[in-house]
């Protein structure tokens, strides 16, 4: 366990509780509690919390401050941080014994599906399986080749470990800017920031110009988002099959229309138990790809359980997001993700996000009607960039936002 300071004890008020006053009941409640707990632990017998929040911690402002420093995540690390800033605490978080659980993620081989009959049948039937119970797998023989899996990640990593001038240039909350760098899309509005920055770029279905992305992974980003896209595809005719549809029906849906790339950085932590990289979420999208490098931390939620997801050399992570599960009509899960922080890293990925997000259109996404014949439609139909809009404005909360498009 941690030393928690008392500006952390702080974090975990707020959490609790909002934005209390000075004199709520609940906050002295809260804080004899935490005392008590702290003083249990053996820590030095904390002060009055309360006047402590209010004489030393202003959190809006605290996030602000990070916010307008434009270095992210790293920043703090760079500059020697030993005690994590009070907004990336965390409640208590659930971590699994090692040995809870028999079940492992799916891995589904893609070798030969587009030339050989049985291969795809059987891949198909995988597919099926991994999507309508964990709503994550792994991808083996997808095509792309390890010197573009690697560069992507290095090239990722390259930024976000370059100079800080460069990085500042892409600072930005501005969603309609192509490429931007930040740390916590949801900032202002989520109750705890994660220990990651990224650096995202809209690359389908207008790219930015070449000039627009950083140097650092200019090069690779649209060789990368080629294969990419051709997988995305593959693995969409695949699902369409899986579901008894015509091949082409979730590309008819226009399904693999954009593409959304994240490339995360994780930088070690000092104190991992304290905070997550990433809060437990689903995705807004209808698949994702995720390449991520051999330092773990990624899991996802089967039958109330965190599962992990293990660094496998040349595999690619696919998970269904919230607009697929919406479509299927529940048939396929979006499942419940997360990342765990280490004192090890940096951590990178990149998470690819196939939908159009914020751009403008008002095409209607629902139930397929084939799909929603043995049981009735569940949610009401969505334009992706309301989706979106409402995804973003919620912010990571641990409530999924396919609730509020039920009927
Ligand atoms: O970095 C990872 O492994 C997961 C990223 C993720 O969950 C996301 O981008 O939504």
């Amino acid at each position: 366990m941690h030393y928690v300071g008392p500006n952390q004890r702080y974090a975990w008020i707020h959490l609790l509780l909002g934005s209390p006053s000075e004199s709520s009941t609940e906050l002295r409640y809260y804080t004899t509690v935490l005392n008590q707990w702290s003083s249990r632990l053996g820590h030095s017998p904390a002060p009055q919390v309360f006047s402590v929040m209010s004489a030393t911690y202003d959190r809006a402002s605290a996030i602000k401050a990070f916010d307008e420093s434009r270095t992210g995540v790293k920043g703090l690390v760079d500059a020697g941080a030993d005690e994590l800033p009070a907004f990336f605490v965390a409640p208590p978080i659930q971590v699994e014994p090692k040995s809870t659980s028999n079940h492992q993620i799916p891995i589904v081989d893609l070798k030969d599906v587009q030339a050989d009959e049985s291969r795809r049948k059987q891949a198909v039937e995988e597919l099926m399986h991994a999507a309508t119970t964990y709503g994550f797998f792994q991808v083996v023989n997808h095509g792309i080749a390890a010197d573009v899996l690697d560069s992507m990640l290095q090239g990722v990593t390259q930024f976000h470990e370059g100079p800080i001038e460069v990085k500042k240039q892409y600072y930005t909350r501005d969603l309609r800017k192509k490429v931007r760098f930040n740390s916590n899309f949801d900032l202002y509005v989520s109750r705890v920031a994660n220990w990651r920055d990224t650096l995202s770029c809209t690359m389908a279905p207008e790219p930015p110009q070449l000039e627009e992305l950083p140097d650092a992974c200019r090069g690779i980003i649209f060789q990368f988002t080629n294969h990419i896209q051709s997988l995305g595809t593959l693995l969409l005719e695949l699902f369409s099959e899986a579901l008894g549809l015509r091949s082409d029906h979730l590309i008819q849906m226009e399904c693999d229309k954009g593409l959304y790339i994240l490339g995360h950085y994780y930088p070690p932590c000092p104190q991992p138990d304290l905070t997550l990289g990433a809060s437990k979420h689903s995705d807004p999208d209808f698949i994702t790809i995720l390449l991520q490098d051999q330092i773990g931390g990624l899991q996802v939620m089967h039958q109330n359980q965190w599962l992990d997801v293990p660094p496998s050399t040349g595999a690619l992570v696919v998970n269904i997001g919230d607009l697929l599960q919406l479509i299927t009509n529940d048939k396929f899960r979006s499942a419940e993700h997360r990342v765990l922080i280490k004192k090890v890293g940096p951590r990178t990925s990149v998470a690819c996000f196939f939908t159009t997000q914020l751009w403008p259109s008002t095409k209607l996404f629902g139930p397929i009607k084939e799909l929603s014949i043995e049981k009735p439609p569940l949610y009401r139909e969505v334009t992706v960039r309301d989706y979106h809009t409402y995804y973003y404005n919620k912010g990571i909360d641990g409530r999924s936002a396919l609730d509020n498009y039920k009927l």
